[in-house]
Formats: C-alpha cells, sequence, structure tokens
C-alpha cells in the first residue's frame, strides 16, 4: 500500500487530545502554542496514519525527512541565518513532545539532526561548515547521524578506539560505529574518533567518501520506524577542512548530547500522554460486567496514578525549558528529566497496554509500539544506570562509574 492510499484509508482516526491537568499550558506563549498546534495538525494528517504500517515492516518513511524540514523539526532551537528557527528550548522541547506521542523513532529522526549533527556544526564548526551544511540539513534536503557508539564501547565512549592519522592534506580515518540512528540513510555523519595523541575530535564524514560504508542493523523489536546502522571506516580519506574546530575531548560529544537528552525528556512524555489519552478513551467506551471498565477502581487506580506521573514530568520539563532557555540548566538536571520521563514513559505504556486487554497487543493502538519504541529511549543517549550515576556523583562528589 502507497503512502497516499495509507493515508486516505487511516485519516481522522487520530483524536489525541493532549492531557494538562494543571493547566501547564498557561505556563508557554502564544507562539509556542501556535508552533505546536501546527505540528499537533501535521502529526495527525501526515504521520498517524502510516505510521504503524512502517513501523510493522521496520522501514524507515524516507519522504517525511523534507516535510520535517517543511514542519521546522529540525534544528529549531539554532539561528536564522544558517536557515534555521531560530526559536527557544521550550520550543525545541514541544515539538519532540509532539512527534514522540506519535512514534519515538520519528523524534530520533529529529533530535539526531537538530542536536546531534547541526548543533556541533553550529557550536563547534566553522563559518564556511556552517554555511555548507547547516541549510541543507535545516531543510532536509540532508539527512545526518551521529557516530558516538562503538562495539565495544557504549556507557564508556571516552574508550573509543575510532582514530584518524594526519597524512599532510588529510586526515585517515579507520574503525567503526555502531547503533547509529539515520546511517543508513545519512548524507554525513558527524563522527568523534582520536587522533594519533588519543584526542577526541569531530569530523564530518561525508556518504560518497571511499572506504565509507553505513550497513543498516535489522531484527529489531524497538524503533522500527526508524533506520539503525553502523558506520564503518576502512581507510576513510577525510578532508582537513571537515574537521571541527571549536572542540577537542569528550566534552564535544557531551555538550551535544544535553541537548539531545533535553529533547527526549519533553519527548518520551510525549510517548506517555498518548497511552494514557487512549487508554482513558478506551476505557469509557470498553463495557464489561454491564459497565465501562473506567468505572471499576482498579482501571481508576491506573488512570489517577499514570495523570500524577505525566503531570509530574510535565512540570519538570516546563522548569527544565526555562532553565535552558536562560542558560542555566545542568547536565545533571538533565540527567533527572531524561530519566524519571523516560521511566514514568514506560511504566505508563504498561500500564495503559493492560488497560486495553487483548486490544493492547494489537497495532489497532499505538501503546505496544510506545512500549517497545520506549525500550531504546530507555538505553540510549545514555542508559537508565548512567543517568542515575551522573545524579549520584552530582549530589555526592563521588565518582562511582569506575
Ligand atoms: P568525564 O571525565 O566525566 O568527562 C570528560 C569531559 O567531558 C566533560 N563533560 C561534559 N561536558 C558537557 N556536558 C556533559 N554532560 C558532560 N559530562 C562530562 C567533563 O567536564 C570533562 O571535560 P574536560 O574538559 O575535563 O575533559 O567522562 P567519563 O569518561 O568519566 O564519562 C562520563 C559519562 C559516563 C557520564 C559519559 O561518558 C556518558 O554520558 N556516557 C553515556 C554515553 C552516551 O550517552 N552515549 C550516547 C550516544 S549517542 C546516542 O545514543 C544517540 S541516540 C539518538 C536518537 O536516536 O535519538
Ligand atoms: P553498555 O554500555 O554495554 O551497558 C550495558 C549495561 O551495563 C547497561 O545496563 C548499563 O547501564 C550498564 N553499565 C555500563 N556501565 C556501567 C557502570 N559504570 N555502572 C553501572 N552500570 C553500568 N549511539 C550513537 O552514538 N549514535 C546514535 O545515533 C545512536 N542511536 C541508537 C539507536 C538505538 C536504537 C540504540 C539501541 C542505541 C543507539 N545508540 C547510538 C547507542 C546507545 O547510546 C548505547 O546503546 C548506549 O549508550 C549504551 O551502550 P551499550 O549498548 O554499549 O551498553
Amino acid at each position: 500500500m502507497n503512502v497516499e492510499e495509507l493515508k486516505s484509508m487511516n485519516q481522522g482516526k487520530d483524536r489525541y487530545s493532549a492531557p494538562d491537568f494543571y493547566t501547564i499550558d498557561e505556563f508557554l506563549t502564544e507562539e509556542q502554542k501556535l508552533i505546536r498546534s501546527s505540528v499537533r495538525d501535521w502529526v495527525k494528517k501526515e504521520l498517524s496514519p502510516i505510521i504503524e504500517h512502517y513501523a510493522q515492516e521496520a522501514t524507515f518513511p524516507r519522504h517525511l525527512v523534507k516535510e520535517l524540514g517543511a514542519i521546522g523539526a529540525f534544528g529549531p532551537q539554532l539561528p536564522v541565518e544558517y536557515g534555521c528557527g531560530g526559536m527557544d528550548y521550550t520550543t525545541y522541547g514541544i515539538i519532540m513532545q509532539e512527534l514522540e506521542r506519535c512514534d519515538s523513532g520519528i523524534r530520533s529522526t529529529a533530535s539526531v539532526q537538530g542536536s546531534l549533527v547541526m548543533y556541533p556544526i553550529y557550536k563547534f564548526g566553522s563559518e564556511e561548515q556552517k554555511h555548507k551544511f547547516l541549510p541543507k540539513l535545516a531543510s532536509g534536503e540532508m539527512l545526518g547521524c551521529f557516530g558516538l557508539t562503538e562495539p565495544d564501547h557504549g556507557s564508556n565512549p571516552g574508550g573509543m578506539v575510532t582514530k584518524f592519522e594526519d597524512k599532510g592534506d588529510h586526515y585517515l580515518l579507520n574503525g567503526a560505529k555502531m547503533w547509529i540512528s539515520n546511517a543508513p540513510f545519512a548524507d554525513v555523519a558527524v563522527v568523534w574518533a582520536k587522533n594519533e595523541q588519543g584526542v577526541i575530535h569531530g569530523l564530518i564524514v561525508e556518504r560518497g567518501m571511499e572506504g565509507f560504508t553505513t550497513p543498516e542493523t535489522h531484527n529489531k523489536w524497538s524503533l522500527r520506524a526508524s533506520a539503525t546502522g553502523e558506520l564503518v571506516f576502512d581507510n576513510v580519506r577525510v578532508p582537513k577542512e571537515n574537521l571541527l574546530p571549536g572542540v577537542t575531548g569528550l566534552k564535544g560529544p557531551l555538550t551535544c548530547l544535553n541537548s539531545a537528552r533535553y529533547g527526549i525528556s519533553w519527548g518520551a512524555l510525549g510517548a506517555a500522554m498518548d497511552c494514557y489519552d487512549t487508554a482513558l478513551r478506551y476505557s469509557k467506551q470498553r463495557e464489561q460486567f454491564g459497565k465501562p471498565i473506567a468505572g471499576f477502581q482498579l482501571q481508576q487506580k491506573k488512570l489517577s496514578e499514570m495523570i500524577t506521573e505525566i503531570t509530574k514530568a510535565q512540570l519538570l520539563v516546563w522548569r527544565l525549558g526555562v532553565l535552558m532557555d536562560n542558560g542555566k540548566a545542568t547536565p545533571a538536571q538533565i540527567s533527572m528529566a531524561k530519566r524519571n520521563n523516560v521511566e514514568i514513559a514506560l511504566n505508563v505504556a504498561r500500564e495503559a497496554r493492560q488497560m486495553l486487554g487483548g486490544m493492547g497487543i494489537t497495532g489497532e493502538f499505538p501503546i505496544m509500539r510506545h512500549m517497545m519504541n520506549l525500550e531504546s529511549v530507555v538505553t540510549y543517549e545514555g542508559t537508565h544506570d548512567i543517568h542515575l550515576l551522573i545524579l549520584g556523583m552530582e549530589i555526592t562528589g563521588e565518582n562511582a562509574f569506575m
């Protein structure tokens, strides 16, 4: 079935209504609400009708890349002079939430592009690099990926072995990255590698460079509508002008992760809000023992606990957004929000799935897909345990990583 057929078959079925129990909307500006409403409309019209099909087929809806660019989902927080949105971090968070309330994989595509590819080029790149890459990445003409994780270095990226040598007029890059979102279709990769002195640098590797391949990772039960792959570098000649001049060391990639983890804290909450909204609506319609299941105390307990956790998480990201907009958010605050919001989203998804009984395991409803997606979200961008250790170190001053 093609995209147009899927859209006409499923149009109007998405009845999402965002929960806002504490009227947190009052904290948002009119502009933020307007952007949210336009992204929400786009999601209902273009994404919801097709997402289940792509997830079931384990295929990346590649045609959406340009559309995501057109709605301003790529780098909305970066300056307009490079073709980006020039918006605040709260707006960035809101956009990630609207995308992930439909599917974490699509939010992944957008957050990798905006926070992990465009942001390092903006923050650490030369003017030439910014002008060459940012407008095309913002519009979706180009898709990017971010290569930090390696087969033997996930939580401990500082141990990476991917390396480059200075060959006079170019660098020679060797090594491999694993679990890379967008890799199979990416036009450019921001890759973190060590030089001969063991110092980490960022390099922009472009598709077509000899020795650079991006094999796809198959058989995922999670993020099935997002393409994941490896980055393999076999004597890749990288022009010297592709080195990011503005940063050395692990703080380079970790600075980018601050921005992406922040977006995930809003995004995962979106998935939770969708699961709650679906379960609430279902519970009012589904009758057993002669009345809607919403009338049973056990179901009300589930719903009440879900909305309580969602409301606490909404307050957390709203405040974190303000801190980000004022340049005051710390990495540990971001870790707390990423960790908490993914955890509550997983719990909400599991409870919501039970509320739908057998229907909860089908693709008729989005809950099982959210639940499986969130199993990746709880692992990537720093695992649940790693964020706990970041928090632990912040409050005790003791390093428990090693
Ligand atoms: P450590 O010695 O603590 O720090 C090394 C240097 O980095 C600085 N730093 C930070 N800078 C900015 N932001 C942060 N959050 C930072 N955290 C640390 C630090 O000050 C130091 O700077 P300097 O100047 O002294 O050199 O580093 P460590 O080796 O002990 O590691 C710390 C640890 C474990 C917290 C870190 O490595 C970590 O966060 N590990 C988790 C790895 C991770 O998150 N990987 C994510 C890969 S990308 C991904 O998953 C994308 S999925 C995308 C999607 O599809 O949505
Ligand atoms: P490991 O580091 O091997 O961890 C295994 C377990 O050990 C975890 O439970 C962890 O919490 C625990 N552990 C590790 N160290 C400690 C410690 N010190 N103390 C206590 N417990 C510890 N990476 C990228 O660079 N770019 C991407 O675009 C990207 N996209 C991804 C997409 C998907 C779908 C997935 C699944 C991953 C992606 N990743 C990406 C990789 C992701 O960031 C890593 O999977 C993650 O950082 C964990 O690394 P690991 O899988 O090697 O697990």
